[in-house]
């Protein structure tokens, strides 16, 4: 019997290399299958270069701290974190180049949606999206470049997922959510291993989601506490 070839997008793993490995396990891709990694698998975690070979093997999207490692790599040490001078200190010329080739997104025009990091700006196509947005959107005002916490947004902003009208639903990672969510024009897949939350990955075309837990202690991320970003959608902020 032929089966259907599957999608599978995975949330940030920030450096959880063991939990990827684990997530891979029970999803047993075939080689017809697609993995997507989206973004952000360096930082925070004990094994960011294992997450960016790891990566290498299926597809990875670029994320925020990818951004700035490469924007970073010959800043002078004494203006970077101790966790930025880890991650670089274990990454390598072959790791470099691969996370210079990553897309800001990936289109998957079976499913109609797009994987980016973090978000995508109301009333503009994919193709005219900044990098900026791409690699940070949170809350926005639908106006202004800027993009706000959501715990710390002024009032006349929400998150860019309440405003942004597709076509495309949008799979995204970068905020973590409590629990994953898909929605008319957009899914959240990151619930912040890193964090001791859970490592998910959405599979399509079924739209379900599959999760293991963290192996790491459990720590805020970031910023506060949970917060209602969405009607019934919390996320860390
Ligand atoms: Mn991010």
């Amino acid at each position: 019997m032929e089966t259907m070839n599957r999608t599978f997008i995975i949330g940030d793993l920030h450096g959880c290399v063991h939990e990827a490995r684990d997530l891979l396990d029970k999803l047993g891709p075939s080689p017809q299958d697609r993995v997507i990694f989206t973004g952000d698998l360096v930082d925070r975690g004990p094994d960011p270069a294992g997450c960016v070979e790891l990566a290498a093997r299926f597809e990875s999207i670029l994320g925020n701290h990818e951004e700035n490692h490469l924007a970073r790599r010959f800043s002078a040490p004494h203006k970077l974190s101790p966790e930025h001078l880890r991650t670089r200190a274990s990454l390598g010329e072959a790791h470099y180049q691969f996370l210079s080739g990553l897309p800001l997104f990936i289109r998957l025009p079976e499913h109609q949606a797009v994987v980016v990091h973090a978000g995508v700006f109301p009333g503009r196509s994919i193709e005219q999206q900044d990098s900026y947005h791409l690699l940070h959107l949170q809350n926005t005002n639908g106006r202004d470049k800027k993009s706000f916490w959501p715990s710390k947004a002024p009032a006349d902003t929400s998150f860019w997922a309440e405003r942004w009208q597709g076509p495309e639903r949008i799979i995204f990672g970068h905020t973590v959510v409590a629990e994953p969510f898909v929605h008319a024009f957009a899914a959240a897949v990151d619930t912040g291993c890193a964090y001791g939350g859970r490592l998910t990955a959405l599979v399509l075309p079924e739209w379900e989601f599959v999760s293991v837990p963290s192996r790491q202690s459990a720590k805020k991320p970031g910023r506060v506490a949970l917060y209602e970003i969405l009607p019934g959608v919390r996320c860390f902020s």
